[in-house]
């Protein structure tokens, strides 16, 4: 990460994994120019649930384990966490009342999985390593999904929450459709900025083992209150997440609409793939988007976090308070961006 773009996210974590907030302006004055190369293995992930994903992965990575059972590993917490509202069991639903999840995978041979508007199945992830392993398809949807997931061992489970269900009770009473931007990390709650809510957030993680393989994993249950059937970019290979061996990964966050139009993480990669650092890849991805709709840009978010061969990293979103989690042998680190980039 560029010393530039290093100023733009506040370290808000680090060994003892405390949320320590440190001030920006003193925060960019003592950092390196560049960073210096974490040595693989390397796993990151977005937003600030990413740090007991990245922990769980990390088991597996300390050992000597495979990048693809880490981030698989990574993201069942999340999904297994049922005060998430936006990944796995305690997603909120659908318009209509229904959870649905999409997630998908992939690894260091390029080999993918996927499951899309995935009702009552609640680790989507491994269902996806299942697509990619024992089929030989891409991606499963819908009833085919939840047949597939069932067949295959998966218990049927009711994924509403009460919680869940609560707020889209609430959100009933209005029924306005309309995604919020993320601007969630504790450093810059939505209660400061009206109007905001904690509708959509996705992990995407992408790790680098010690043999120097990457994979990547990206799960969600979407946007809060979508049209029943609505897919977002999470579970489309090369939109919600990409994966080359010889270049490296990127995974995204936000209105996957946008992601999805510009096949955002395929974009990263093939950035990096010309010589772009991970965040300056990032940021030219963001910028892409925002060229092409400047006048909506203060209502949207998209994020991305790539990570390359070399275990360098980086991250960029339209708006301020997107946050990733990093975790190498040397540290455990939350990043914030504090500005936006608009
Ligand atoms: C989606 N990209 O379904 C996901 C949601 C998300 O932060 O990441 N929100 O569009």
């Amino acid at each position: 990460m560029s010393f530039l773009g290093r100023r733009k996210f506040i370290k808000a974590s680090s060994l003892g994994m405390s949320l320590l907030a440190f001030d920006r302006s003193a925060f960019a004055s003592f950092l390196p120019t560049s960073q210096p190369v974490p040595s693989a293995p390397i796993v990151i992930s977005t937003w600030d649930f990413g740090i007991p994903a990245n922990q769980a992965a990390w088991k597996i990575l300390s050992n000597g384990g495979r990048a693809l059972d880490a981030v698989e590993a990574g993201a069942r917490i999340p999904e297994a966490d049922l005060n998430n509202h936006s990944v796995g069991r305690a997603g909120y639903p659908d318009r209509d009342g229904y959870v649905t999840l999409d997630a998908c995978i992939m690894d260091e041979q390029g080999n993918c999985g996927a499951v899309a508007a995935m009702e009552n199945i609640d680790h989507p992830i491994s269902v996806a390593r299942l697509v990619m392993e024992k089929t030989p398809h891409v991606l499963l949807v819908g009833a085919g999904a939840t047949q597939f997931a069932i067949e295959n061992g998966f218990k049927k489970t009711k994924l509403l929450t009460p919680e869940s269900e609560k707020a889209w009770r609430e959100w009933l009473k209005e029924a306005k459709y309309k995604p919020t931007i993320n601007v969630e990390n504790k450093l810059y709650r939505p209660d400061k900025l009206p109007g905001n809510k904690f509708n959509h957030d996705t992990i995407g993680m992408l790790a680098l083992d010690a043999k120097g393989n990457m994979s990547g994993a990206c799960t969600t249950s979407g946007m809060a209150f979508k049209l029943h059937g609505r897919v977002g970019d999470s579970p489309i290979i090369g939109a919600g997440l990409y994966i080359d061996n010889e270049v490296g990964g990127a995974t995204s966050t936000g209105v996957g609409e946008e992601v999805i139009r510009n096949v955002g993480s395929f974009l990263v990669v093939e950035l990096m793939r010309q010589g772009y650092t991970p965040e300056a890849a990032c940021k030219a991805a963001v910028q892409r988007i925002i060229n092409k709709k400047p006048d909506k840009v203060k209502d949207l978010q998209v994020g991305f976090l790539a990570l390359n061969k070399k275990g360098e990293y980086g991250a960029y979103a339209i708006q301020q308070g997107f946050s990733f989690a990093v975790c190498t042998a040397q540290k455990q680190d939350l990043l914030v961006q504090s500005k936006s980039s608009f």
